[in-house]
């Protein structure tokens, strides 16, 4: 849905350095003149108009500066939940779903996503529509498409349907303001999926995600479930602080399910009696960036918020050939947090040499993995100490949030978010 991007609110909370801005001639951008060609002869626009257009169009830098640094990558999981899980987001959840129970109602009968989902998307994308971003998505996406190689053919995408959107539906694209992505509105869409999942939930004869929470709420739905969203069937379960050896093995952030209940339980996995044998499900460990982990485990590196790959094999002085190599990690070496890296043996006594005298917060911790229950249940509190690590087993439908946006974290905040709206809408 939108390009891994956060809202309003946490851009805010990021900074920015002084905007520089310098209006573009398209004869200098011949990407974006590709873009202006391509809607000239779809008839979407004439040249005029396009000219026009651009003589408005700003790059941002500061819009670079946000892209570079998303929350999914700046923060440890713990300090991502705490920007979400906040006792005011969960309130105004709660006074959200009150204000429009009726378009809720609806939304979840008709197209069977949950209406907690629904308001967790709305409250973390624009947090309830107080949010829906302070950028021109003019101005964003020819910065983007311009400054921002590794995805322009991506935003050129996006400019093209975003001037689409604007002509269909009589809006001033040079007014629309939005994320520093170019998502707009109370759920951030971006406009390739506006132009494609976004209804009329109001019936008023406009599509409207910036100034109709209706069009919103049954947008969202309507997303969900083109983007495979199973009515009625689980997202994740209630997490567990250890697993085996053999479970802890299988943990990923590949988004999608790979095992049966039925093997996840053949190693061990404690999964609740209801869910079928057959079930694909996923593992997936969080907090793990605030772990530090027993010398007994440094054959692994379990990689943290801010690390690259060569970083990780300078520390550890290995070359980081070797590290990309012994871990599969692909040319670009790409790596995620909480992954699992390997070490070559070298390099285990070089880092415990580093590490001895340090701190080992991990110390009373059982060198080999038990199964445990977490002893208490998952209420959120903003003052919570998340060193442990915490594992899921996750289902179809958790996957299906990240088809919002890519991260498991992003995932995960929408699903906690949504129990505990729930919890206190419950209690009304
Ligand atoms: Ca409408």
């Amino acid at each position: 849905m939108k390009y891994n991007c956060v809202l309003g609110s946490l851009v805010l909370l990021i900074g920015f350095s002084v905007a520089s801005v310098h209006a573009i001639e398209l004869s200098d951008h011949p990407k974006v003149q590709e873009v202006a060609d391509r809607l000239v002869a779809d008839g979407h626009y004439t040249s005029s108009e396009l000219e026009e257009l651009f003589r408005h169009a700003t790059v941002q830098k500061n819009v670079l500066d946000a892209m570079t640094n998303p929350a999914e990558y700046k923060f440890t999981w713990g300090k991502y939940r705490k920007l979400f899980l906040k006792s005011d987001r969960i309130q105004r959840g709660v006074e959200f779903w009150k204000a429009n129970k009726e378009t809720l109602t609806r939304a979840e009968k008709d197209y069977g996503v949950p209406a907690s989902v629904i308001v967790a998307i709305i409250g973390v994308e624009s947090k309830f529509g107080k949010f829906k971003g302070k950028y021109k998505v003019l101005d964003s996406l020819v910065t983007l498409v311009t400054g921002f190689p590794r995805r322009s053919k991506f935003f050129a995408s996006e400019l093209e349907h975003f001037l689409i959107l604007c002509k269909e539906n009589g809006l001033d694209a040079k007014q629309i303001l939005g994320s520093y992505a170019g998502a707009v509105g109370y759920p951030q869409f971006i406009s390739s999926s506006y132009r494609n999942y976004a209804i009329d939930f109001n019936d008023d004869g406009s599509t409207d995600l910036i100034n109709q929470v209706d069009d919103a709420i049954g947008s969202i739905a309507n997303y969900f479930i083109e983007n495979g969203w199973k009515p009625g069937e689980p997202v994740t379960s209630v997490p567990v602080t250890a697993v085996t050896n053999e479970v802890a093995s299988l943990v990923s952030r590949k988004r999608k399910v790979q095992y049966t209940a039925a093997d996840l339980r053949s190693k061990g996995a404690i999964i609740d009696t209801d869910i079928p044998e057959a079930e694909k499900m996923g593992v997936l460990m969080l907090d793990a960036s605030e772990v530090v982990h027993d010398k007994k485990s440094s054959d692994t590196y379990i990689v943290r918020a801010g690390d690259t790959a060569c970083e990780i094999a300078e520390r550890n002085n290995v070359s980081c050939r070797k590290l990309i190599t012994l871990n599969k990690l692909g040319k670009q070496g790409k790596i995620f947090r909480g992954q699992r890296l390997k070490l070559p043996v070298k390099a285990q006594l070089a880092s415990q040499r580093v590490r001895k005298g340090s701190k080992d917060r991990s110390s009373s911790q059982n060198t080999k993995w038990e199964v445990v229950r977490s002893p208490v249940a998952d209420k959120v509190s903003e003052t919570e100490d998340r060193t442990q690590p915490r594992y899921f087993y996750t289902h179809h439908n958790f996957y299906a949030i990240t088809q919002y946006n890519h991260s498991v974290l992003y995932a995960m905040a929408v699903y906690d978010l949504s129990s505990a709206i729930n919890d206190e809408y419950q209690k009304l």
